[in-house]
């Protein structure tokens, strides 16, 4: 496979380092990172699957999972999201507890294993309110992993609650909070950031909420928004600062980078990336992360026949079943727009792109191979 890559004209001597370097495992610079994006599309896909095949086999994970988005009101209004509304705005919704607890009832005596619940940052709902939410949740399905908040959302209601960032967090996995999904990093650069979001929690305190949940025992996930108004470098500093992180605590789980869907908001004229570099993405952040076990393509935003195809380009997760519970990419203009797969789908999906289904919890335990 190396020497097909190598033995190519069009490779430059830069290139030919870099591969060499990917079959070694060896890590990659942020120049290296940055030159990953001139390689050819079917070269990266050998490089990537290569790292992918030596971490996880053939295995494609997935899960059984569903949504709750207790608000899309908020107090921020990043450019690139099509979801949030200001309080008594046409389209807005805030559910109450109860109406949460009733959707959660639904999935008594089934086998879901882990509910995700993100939102809009509500302006007068603070840690206690969600504390309250989530314990709750636990009393009807006490054997559920709850994988709540951005980093954003934890900042609010945190300082809300008037206590530190530690505190905010201890007391979250009190109330049980098992792990943080990777939403609000969008992209860490302060310049690009201030064009798409200059209101909410900069790139710095994003990490520094996420290096703090690592350190009391939280595991979480990480994002990145792109294909917006960022360069190519932006993306490769983004990606080195998750990996610097995940050298002090490997507290990641998984990265999930998230590709900017135009539909309803204010970034709508930039457009969307292709398909072509959605892949490369994938590929990249596999090469690049050499230090996360598990790359996410979340389907509900890609569409079924992408997620499948990025299984060739070093993704090893799809996501879940999800059960038509979250509108954030609907919203966006996703294919989907009612997010739903059963398992049989999922494990029709991964068997015909020639990988091994399984079915994970969030920390990626394997439930059951099939
Ligand atoms: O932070 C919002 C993104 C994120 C758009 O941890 C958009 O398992 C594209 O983080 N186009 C929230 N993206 C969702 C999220 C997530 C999703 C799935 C799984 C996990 C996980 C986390 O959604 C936001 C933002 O980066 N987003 N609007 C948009 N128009
Ligand atoms: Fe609010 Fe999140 Fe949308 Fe930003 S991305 S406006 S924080 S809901």
């Amino acid at each position: 496979m190396i020497q097909e890559i190598l033995s190519s004209e069009q490779l430059t001597t830069l290139q030919k380092r870099i591969t060499k370097k990917v079959f070694l495992q060896e890590r990659l610079n942020l120049e290296e990172g940055i030159e990953l994006f001139n390689f050819d599309l079917g070269a990266l896909g050998i490089l990537a699957s290569h790292l992918n095949h030596k971490k996880n086999n053939d295995k494609v994970f997935f899960n059984k999972n569903f949504h709750i988005e207790p608000t899309n009101i908020c107090v921020y209004d990043c450019k690139f999201c099509s979801y949030h509304r200001k309080v008594n705005q046409e389209d807005s919704w805030e559910f109450s507890i109860d109406d949460i607890l009733k959707k959660v009832k639904n999935y008594i005596n089934t086998d879901v294993s882990e509910v995700h619940i993100v939102g809009g940052v509500h302006p007068t709902r603070d840690l206690y309110y969600y504390g309250e939410m989530i314990r709750k949740i636990k009393e009807i399905l006490p054997g559920i992993h709850i994988k709540a908040f951005t980093a954003v959302e934890l900042d609010f209601m945190i300082k809300k609650a008037n206590m530190s960032l530690e505190e905010g967090l201890l007391k979250l996995k009190e109330y049980g909070l098992d792990s943080i999904p990777g939403g609000g990093a969008e992209i860490f650069d302060p310049e690009i950031r201030k064009q798409i979001c200059h209101e909410k929690s900069d790139g710095n305190k994003w990490l520094h909420i996420h290096e703090t949940a690592h350190n009391v025992g939280i595991p979480t996930n990480a994002t990145m928004l792109y294909g917006h108004l960022e360069e190519k470098h932006h993306r490769i500093e983004h990606l080195e600062k998750l990996r610097s992180l995940q050298d002090r605590t490997n507290g990641f789980n998984t990265f999930i980078p998230l590709k900017f869907k135009k539909v309803n908001n204010s970034l709508s004229y930039i457009g969307e990336v292709n398909t072509l570099e959605g892949l490369k993405m994938f590929a990249v952040s596999r090469i690049f992360l050499d230090n996360f076990d598990h790359i996410k393509a979340y389907w509900p935003m890609l569409g079924k026949d992408v997620s499948q195809i990025s299984l060739s380009f070093g993704v090893d997760d799809i996501d879940g079943t999800i059960d038509d519970s979250t509108k954030i990419y609907s919203m966006a203009g996703a294919k989907d727009q009612k997010p739903a797969m059963t398992t049989p789908e999922l494990v029709k999906l991964i068997k015909e792109a020639g990988k091994n289904p399984v079915e994970r919890d969030t920390l990626y335990n394997i439930i059951r191979n099939y």
